[in-house]
């Protein structure tokens, strides 16, 4: 037991070791130009496709929640009568695992399940080669995939902020980590538990789920919602019916179409506010979504953000903070983004 103990004790130390404090300077001796490199490699990219803001966005999000690493240590205590149990976390967070490339029999956190949907890689591999030109081996990937995400909203009408920077470039990325993520089914208590977990609170939750302002959902993502949605219904009754028809319209039972699904909202290259209004009306595309209308709590932050663009703007930065410096893990400045060094 106290070999246990030992050993976890010693993971811990060694792993909060590697905990470094982030800041929003952290490169202006080192590289003082990086900011306006990935902001252009962010602008040429979106010049030729609409969908890369949403796919960056996205992708840090997927970064920021895979590897986290839970350990939990029971301590008996003197008398030992009972034994007291500390939860100590530590997040491997974002650390651009997101972004190596499966090699050998590795198959990387890219090419497992919720995946696929992942794309625009391309715009994190080109902004890191000219931020590589400027200043060599200086700038982590996962620093340049939080500020290409901070540049995706802005550029599409959203709010800035200063992103915090500092974060190392983690070693180990694996397809079956990919579970870790929230699944579109989730209910509101599982999504809680998702959020807590990275150390998120439910206004987090509800604000970041306002990302769903940009992008695409596959049917696959949602067909939970329109057949078979339980034993006695085929629809769920929590959509409004002109809606779930023509998403069923897009998404027949047997859909044969590749890539079919639905915007996630009604302005869906543009960042705003739209993403609660429908919401409210019953017009969301993930039961996750729909998830947040049903505890009084998350249901009064949905009408305040439908209600309030500022509002929303201000707690969608927060929370964008908040998520982007869960880190830990990482250990260097990776050279090619896909591959560690
Ligand atoms: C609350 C838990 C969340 C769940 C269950 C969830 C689930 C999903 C799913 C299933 C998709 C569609 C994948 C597909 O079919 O292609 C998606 C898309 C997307 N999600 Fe989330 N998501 C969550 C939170 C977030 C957060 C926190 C952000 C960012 C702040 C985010 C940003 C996006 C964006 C931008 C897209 C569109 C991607 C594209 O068009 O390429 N999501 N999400
Ligand atoms: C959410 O789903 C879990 C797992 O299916 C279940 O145990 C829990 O009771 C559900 N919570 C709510 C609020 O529906
Ligand atoms: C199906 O879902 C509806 C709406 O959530 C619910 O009222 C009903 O009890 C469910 N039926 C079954 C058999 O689970
Ligand atoms: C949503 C989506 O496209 N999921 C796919 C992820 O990858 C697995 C395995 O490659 C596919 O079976 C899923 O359909």
């Amino acid at each position: 037991m106290a070999a246990v103990f030992a050993l976890a004790l010693f993971t811990l130390l060694s792993i909060s070791s590697s905990v470094n404090a982030l800041s929003s300077n952290y490169y202006d001796k080192t590289c003082p130009r990086l900011e306006s490199t990935v902001t252009s490699a962010v602008k040429k990219a979106m010049k030729n496709d609409r969908t890369v803001p949403a796919a960056l966005l996205r992708m840090h999000f997927h970064d920021c929640f895979i590897r986290v690493i839970i350990l939990i240590i029971s301590i008996p205590t003197p008398n030992l009568q009972h034994t007291s149990t500390h939860e100590c976390r530590t997040s491997f967070g974002c650390d651009a695992s997101v972004l190596l490339a499966s090699k050998g029999k590795n198959q990387a956190e890219k090419d497992g399940p919720p995946n696929i949907s992942l794309h625009a890689f391309y715009v994190i591999d080109n902004a890191k080669k000219a931020v590589e030109a400027l200043c060599p081996g200086v700038v982590s990937c996962a620093d340049i995939l939080a500020l290409a995400a901070r540049d995706a909203v802005a550029l599409s009408g959203g709010p800035t902020w200063q992103v915090p920077k500092g974060r190392k470039d983690g070693r180990i990325s694996k397809a079956t980590e990919t579970r870790q993520l929230p699944f579109p089914t989730f209910n509101i208590s599982q999504l809680q538990q998702s959020f807590s977990q990275r150390g998120l609170s439910l206004e987090d939750l509800v604000a970041l789920s306002g990302g769903h302002t940009l992008g695409f959902a596959h049917c696959s993502s949602f067909q939970n919602r329109i057949h078979s949605f339980n034993t006695s219904l085929d629809i769920d009754p929590s959509l409004y019916p002109s809606f779930a028809a023509s998403l069923r319209s897009v998404c027949p039972a047997h859909n044969k179409v590749k890539n079919a699904g639905a915007n996630l909202d009604s302005t869906n290259t543009i960042f705003d506010n739209a993403y609660y209004k429908l919401l409210l009306q019953k017009k969301s595309i993930f039961s996750s979504d729909q998830a947040l209308l049903t505890s009084p709590t998350t249901k009064s932050l949905v009408s305040k953000f439908a209600s309030s663009q500022k509002e929303f703007n201000d707690a969608f930065v927060k929370s964008m903070i908040k998520m982007s410096s869960i880190t830990g893990g990482g250990s260097e400045i990776r050279l090619d983004c896909k591959f560690v060094r």
